[in-house]
C-alpha cells in the first residue's frame, strides 16, 4: 500500500461487480451504522447509490484505524481503502476490507433526524431538516425519478422540433386572471412573480419560431393549503404553430408515454425503494367532454352549493368541476383521461371557442384519476377576438396590448399546455403529497429553508 493513496472515490457501491471481487477500492459515503463485536466490526458505508458492508478486522488492522472506524459518530462522512472480498453473508454478496480511512466531516450528535429509524417523522420535521431527509434511499428515489421525468420530456420536445426558450418572471401584469399574484417592489413601481410563461410562449407564435417549450418556475399564490398547491412549481410549457389541438394532445401523449418508459428503463431501483409499479400507458390517451362529465355526475347524483344562493343543488353545465366531482369520475377512471369541450366560462381568456358553438372551448385538461396534470388548448389567434375575451374576463386589453401586438402582424393558428413537473412526479412515484417532490417545497407557511 503507498502513501501516495487519495482519499477520492473510485467505485460507486452499485458499480462493484465480481470483476472487483480481490482488488483495491475507495469507497466515500455516510456512516449509516456501526456494529462494534470488539474484534470485529461491520459498518454500513452509505453512497447514493447503495450501502456497502465494511467489515473491520483488528488483528489485520492497524489499532489506530480500527478504532478511528468503531468510534466514528452515524452520519458522518468518511472515505474507505481497501480491498472487496466475496461474501455469501453480505447482503450484496461481497463485503469491503478496509485497509486505511479518512474521516472527512464528523456528525454531531444527536442527529436532526433518523435517517433508518423505523418510526417516520412528520412532514414539517422532515422539511426543515431536509439535508438529512434526503438521504433516505427512498426519499432520494423521488428525485432520481424527477431528474428522469425532466430529461424524457426535454429529449422529445427536441426530438419533435421544439426549441427551449427562457420568459421573464417578473412580469407587470397576470396571466391567469387577477387573483393569486405575489407582488413585490420592482425599483419605484409594482411588479409580479409570472404565474406562467402563457403570454410569452404565445408571442413566440408571432416570430416564426413556430415551436417552443419552456421548463422553468411559476409562482401562485394560492391561499389554500392541499395536497396538490405549491406556490413555486415548476412549469413545463410549450406552444406549437400551424397546429390545432389534436397537434397538441399528440405532443403531450408522446411527453407522458416517454416519461414512463424512460422512468420504467432508469429507475427500477428506485420504484422498488417506493413500492411502485408503473404501467406505461398506450397511446390515443382516452377522452371524455366535459358534458359527459356533468351528465355523469348528475346521475350519481352530485351536489354542490350554488354560489349566489348558498344552498345545495345538482350540478349542472356550466359549473366547475369540484374536486369531489373528479374523485366520483376517478372510480371508473382512475389513470389517465383527457377532458374536453370546456364551457368558455370556466376557461382562461386566450383560449379558443368551439367553431360550431361560441359556449364550449377548444380547451382541455389531462388528468390522472381525480388529479389534474394538464391544461391547455387552441389558441385564439384573432386580435379582435382575443381583445374581446379579455374584455368578457373583465380585464382591460389596454393592459395587454404588449401581449395583444403580437396579434396584429400576423399570428399563425396555435395550441398548447402548461403540465405541473410535480404533479407528474407524484404520478410516478405515487406521492401522496406535492411536497414530497419539491427539494424545498413553498407553502403558505413554509419559506425556510
Ligand atoms: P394551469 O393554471 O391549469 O394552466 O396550470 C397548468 C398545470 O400546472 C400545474 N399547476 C400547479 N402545480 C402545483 N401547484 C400549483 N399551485 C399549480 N398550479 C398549476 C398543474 C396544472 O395542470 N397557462 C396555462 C397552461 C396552458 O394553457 O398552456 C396554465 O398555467 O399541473
Amino acid at each position: 500500500m503507498s502513501d501516495e493513496l487519495s482519499w477520492k472515490r473510485t467505485k460507486y457501491a452499485a458499480e462493484i461487480d465480481v470483476d472487483d471481487y480481490n482488488t483495491e477500492v475507495t469507497l466515500c459515503g455516510w456512516v449509516q451504522n456501526i456494529r462494534d463485536m470488539g474484534k470485529m466490526a461491520f459498518i454500513q458505508l452509505r453512497d447514493r447509490s447503495g450501502i456497502t458492508q465494511v467489515t473491520a478486522l483488528s488483528k489485520t488492522m492497524d489499532p489506530e484505524i480500527f478504532k478511528a472506524m468503531t468510534s466514528v459518530s452515524r452520519e458522518s462522512v468518511i472515505s474507505v481503502h481497501g480491498i472487496i472480498k466475496q461474501s455469501p453473508q453480505a447482503r450484496a454478496g461481497w463485503e469491503l476490507i478496509p485497509y486505511k480511512m479518512w474521516l472527512l466531516s464528523e456528525a454531531k450528535t444527536p442527529l436532526p433526524l433518523g435517517v433508518v429509524d423505523k418510526v417516520d417523522a412528520d412532514m414539517e420535521t422532515r422539511l426543515d431538516n431536509r439535508f438529512m431527509d434526503l438521504r433516505k434511499q427512498n426519499i432520494q428515489a423521488i428525485f432520481k425519478i424527477r431528474s428522469t421525468i425532466l430529461a424524457a420530456v426535454r429529449e422529445v420536445f427536441l426530438e419533435e422540433g421544439f426549441i427551449e426558450i427562457q420568459t421573464p418572471k417578473i412580469v407587470a401584469t397576470a396571466t391567469e386572471g387577477g387573483t393569486q399574484l405575489f407582488e413585490m417592489k420592482y425599483f419605484d413601481r409594482v411588479a409580479y412573480l409570472n404565474q406562467s410563461p402563457q403570454l410569452f410562449k404565445q408571442t413566440m407564435m408571432a416570430t416564426g419560431l413556430d415551436r417552443v417549450f419552456e421548463i422553468g418556475p411559476a409562482f401562485r399564490a394560492e391561499d389554500h393549503d392541499t395536497v396538490r398547491h405549491l406556490n413555486e412549481y415548476t412549469s413545463i410549457d410549450c406552444e406549437l404553430s400551424f397546429a390545432d389541438l389534436d397537434d397538441a394532445l399528440e405532443i403531450l401523449e408522446k411527453v407522458i408515454q416517454r416519461s414512463y418508459t424512460e422512468v420504467l428503463n432508469n429507475n427500477f431501483i428506485d420504484l422498488d425503494l417506493l413500492n411502485h409499479s408503473l404501467i406505461a400507458p398506450e397511446r390515443p390517451f382516452p377522452r371524455v367532454t366535459y358534458s359527459e362529465v356533468i351528465k355523469k355526475l348528475q346521475t350519481n347524483g352530485m351536489e354542490i352549493r350554488d354560489e349566489k344562493t348558498g344552498a345545495k343543488r345538482t350540478i349542472e353545465w356550466g359549473d366547475d368541476i369540484p374536486l369531489e366531482g373528479f374523485k366520483n369520475i376517478a372510480h371508473d377512471r382512475p389513470s389517465l383521461y383527457f377532458v374536453t369541450e370546456w364551457p368558455m366560462s370556466l376557461k382562461p381568456f386566450y383560449i379558443h371557442p368551439h367553431p360550431d358553438d361560441p359556449e364550449i372551448s377548444l380547451g382541455f385538461d389531462l388528468n390522472f384519476g381525480e388529479k389534474e396534470l394538464v391544461s391547455g388548448g387552441q389558441r385564439i389567434h384573432e386580435p379582435e377576438l382575443l381583445k374581446e375575451m379579455i374584455r368578457k374576463k373583465g380585464m382591460d386589453p389596454e393592459k395587454f396590448s404588449f401581449y395583444t401586438k403580437a396579434f396584429e402582424y400576423g399570428m399563425p393558428p396555435h395550441a398548447g399546455w402548461g403540465l405541473g413537473a410535480e404533479r407528474l412526479t407524484m404520478i410516478l412515484t405515487n406521492a401522496s403529497n406535492v411536497r414530497e417532490t419539491v427539494l424545498f417545497p413553498r407553502d403558505k407557511y413554509r419559506l425556510v429553508p
